[in-house]
């Protein structure tokens, strides 16, 4: 595969995003034989195709960093995707269902960082040594892939099924905060759908940020000053329906919510 074919899949995968149409998944009959690899390269041409439309990144996320996601898909390292401007909802804010092919919501920790983070070797310390703040975050995913039925290789490619988030609008330093024991509710119309502990995500959110530095290394890439990083669900991701209003309760950090209309 070159460079021709990665770019002519990544359009594809952009299309059925903006056209919010779901898609067979890429490896079924376009490339069987797609490697982590290549699905990274193919994720890249997805990111300079939203920079050329005139998007900027926000930050990279982390994703499939619980050890029930992980097992699910038969990996040992997560995954990582980038979030980009026109992503970030406005706490409290209404979203449509219409932007959406079939969304999903997980209760996150975001990571602002103070300084740039270079690997390889990072360390979680070092991470919380670099941070500004953290701050509750929820996270919708929208795999362009029917019924979210995909392959490792597919859903890299595929910008780690990024589509929105919603900051809270507290910011806590990470030196306040035990954040591996942050218990987080995920709630859906009062109800609560899911819950989790800080420690979900891979031991303690700092090693999420961490992995992901080691990560960027391999492409000779840096976290930067100024990212937000999604870190990962501390819960697992609830299908979202039209009039559902979302709430996600992170403790000590505060809340963070929004509403789905039509
Ligand atoms: O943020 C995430 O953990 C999602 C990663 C992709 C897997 C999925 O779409 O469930
Ligand atoms: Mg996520």
């Amino acid at each position: 595969m070159g460079t021709e074919q990665f770019r002519e899949i990544a359009k594809f995968l952009l299309d059925a995003e903006l056209e919010r149409r779901d898609v067979v998944r890429i490896t079924k009959d376009k490339v069987p034989d797609l490697t982590v690899d290549d699905a990274y390269l193919i994720q890249e041409e997805i990111v300079k195709l939203k920079l050329e439309q005139g998007h900027s990144i926000v930050g990279p996320k982390m994703g499939l960093t619980s050890q029930a996601k992980m097992k699910q898909m038969n990996v040992e390292e997560p995954i990582y995707g980038y979030i980009f401007d026109n992503m970030v909802v406005q706490e409290g804010s209404a979203v449509s269902l219409s932007d959406f092919i079939h969304p999903k919501v997980e209760a996150e920790i975001a990571f602002v960082l103070g300084k740039d983070i270079e690997g390889p070797g990072i360390s979680g310390a070092q991470v919380l040594a670099a941070t500004d703040y953290v701050i509750p975050a929820l996270e919708l995913i929208d795999s362009r892939y029917e019924n979210f039925n995909f392959t490792l290789p597919d859903v890299i490619a595929d910008n780690a099924s990024s589509s929105k988030v919603v900051l809270g609008n507290r910011l806590r330093k990470p030196e306040e905060l035990e954040l591996d024991l942050v218990g987080t509710t995920l709630s859906i119309n009062g109800e609560i759908k899911d819950l989790g502990a800080g420690a979900a995500v891979l031991g303690h959110p700092a090693n999420s940020v961490a992995m992901l530095a080691n990560m960027l290394h391999r492409k000779g890439e840096k976290l930067t000053a100024g990212q937000i990083i999604l870190t990962g669900g501390i819960t697992g991701a609830v299908q979202l329906s039209k009039g559902d209003v979302v709430s996600a309760k992170l403790d000590g950090l505060g809340e963070v919510g929004f509403t789905v209309v039509e």
